[in-house]
């Protein structure tokens, strides 16, 4: 394999990619597609994150803003409400790395300052304030494309070329990392399937995963009950395990370290079976 970054730096922790992860997505919002507002307090927040690591989760993401097409946005403090004391609580909980999903700088903090070691920003550092904070925070960063924004982003998405757009994108946020100070051991990058995406789109993203591994960069994918498992197969968010796990395996073979998704423990089975046939 042609990719050279096959360690993770989260804030003093090393995470091995030598074989592809699961990232466990946990949402702490109300309006979430596929959860509908069933982790919104907090304990069940808490005891969801500690199952997803006992499934094997290597990395647990805790988000506090919908960012699904159409999404309204989440104020500051309703946002450090609901991602920080998760955060805190499952730092004593569990030794899974603590992903925060925000594009906010004071959330960055707030969350690094509670144990979260790295940062999941949709929006790539793009917010006033956002790439200081994550640079000087130690924590390993996730870089995302999206054409657009939430709210409108799957209105008539158009490319020329989508994967040399999405790499020209990647290329320009991870160089603007590394000239901050970020060494490439602690940025991952991901092609943001759906954020500003048709089918096409994200299909020939998949299949052309490779190609956007910039400088050997990990790369992380996010294809869990997304539309388009549910174009691919008819079925809505909460039937879309099988169509799921599927695309997990598509990418982990094309190249992808870090699998984002909502079922942890069938597709840490399924990646551990990709795992032996790589390594065979
Ligand atoms: C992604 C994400 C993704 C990264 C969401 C959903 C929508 N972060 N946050 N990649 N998707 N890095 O989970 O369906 O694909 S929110």
């Amino acid at each position: 394999m042609a990719d050279s970054h096959s360690v993770l730096h989260c804030r003093g922790r090393v995470l091995g990619l030598e074989r592809p992860v699961v990232m466990g997505v946990l949402n702490v919002t109300p309006d979430s597609f596929s959860d509908g507002g069933r982790f919104v307090q907090l304990d069940d927040a808490v005891e969801r994150g500690v199952q997803m690591a006992e499934e094997g989760a290597a990395i647990i993401d805790v988000g506090g803003e919908s960012t699904r097409p159409g999404a309204q946005p989440v104020a500051l403090e309703e946002e450090l409400r609901r991602v920080v004391p998760v955060i805190a609580r499952l730092r004593s909980r569990t030794q899974a790395i603590l992903s925060v999903d925000t594009s906010r700088p004071e959330v960055m903090h707030a969350a690094a300052a509670a144990g979260a070691a790295m940062i999941n920003d949709v929006r790539a550092l793009r917010e006033p304030g956002a790439l200081e904070a994550a640079v000087s925070s130690g924590c390993a960063i996730c870089l995302m494309h999206m054409l657009g924004e939430p709210r409108t982003m799957q209105d008539s998405p158009g490319y020329r070329d989508v994967v040399a757009e999405v790499r020209r994108f990647l290329r320009e946020r991870a160089e603007t990392c590394i000239t901050a100070g970020v060494p490439g051991e602690r940025i991952v990058l991901d092609p943001g399937f759906g954020f500003g995406k048709t089918l096409q789109h994200n299909l020939e993203l998949l299949r052309r995963l490779r190609e956007l591994s910039v400088d050997g960069l990990a790369i992380l994918a996010g294809l869990s009950r997304k539309s388009m498992v549910g174009a691919l197969t008819g079925r809505p968010p909460d039937e879309r395990l099988h169509g799921s796990v599927a695309l997990a395996v598509v990418a982990a073979l094309n190249g992808a370290r870090i699998l984002r998704v909502h079922d942890v423990a069938a597709t840490v089975d399924a990646l551990k079976v990709v795992a032996a046939v790589q390594n065979s």
